[in-house]
């Protein structure tokens, strides 16, 4: 039930200046921490990431999207790790995403939208959607060596 997870801040929640206001979220949860890096990822790993929806009409403007820009990209660790990320994401519609959750919190478009107006979906954040593509994507942003192991003060009380 000790689950990795990868999340990543996308170009736009970089700009906006987001980054410790969203990695605090997961580290107030309990979660830990076991890999992180900044990197500016180019079209072919973009497509790498999201090949899952690559028949999608708003492949294209996805990678255009987060590939705008910096992303910080961490790997988490805890219990049920993939899905509680996803609970402290939101849906990936802000604006049905519960107040409380970063999507709901800090955006408020909602997909039809964004496709509109031709633009990838900026929503903030990625977490990976299950067990599985949390594997691959962390596989994907991290060697080996990039991931550690280690103990956590207060692990005792929140794993
Ligand atoms: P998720 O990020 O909540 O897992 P996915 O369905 O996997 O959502 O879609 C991946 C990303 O593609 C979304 O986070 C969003 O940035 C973008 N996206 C999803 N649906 C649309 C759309 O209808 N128009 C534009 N962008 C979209
Ligand atoms: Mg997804």
């Amino acid at each position: 039930m000790i689950e990795r997870s990868l999340v990543i801040i996308k170009p736009d929640g970089v700009e906006r200046s987001l980054v410790g206001e969203i990695i605090k979220r997961f580290e107030n949860a309990g979660l830990k921490l076991v890999g992180m890096k900044m990197v500016w990822i180019g079209k072919k790993f973009a497509e790498e990431h999201y090949h899952a929806h690559s028949k999608k009409p708003f492949f294209k403007e996805l990678v255009e999207f987060i590939t705008e820009g910096p992303v910080v990209a961490f790997a988490i660790e805890g219990v049920h790790a993939v899905d509680n990320a996803r609970r402290l994401v939101g849906d990936t519609s802000p604006h049905r995403a519960a107040p409380g959750t970063i999507r709901g919190d800090f955006a408020h478009l909602s997909m039809e939208y964004a496709s509109k107006k031709g633009l990838g979906g900026k929503n903030l954040i990625h977490a990976s959607g299950s067990k599985n593509e949390a594997d691959e994507e962390i596989r994907l942003w991290f060697t080996k060596e990039e991931l550690h192991s280690y103990s956590t003060v207060h692990e005792k009380h929140v794993f």
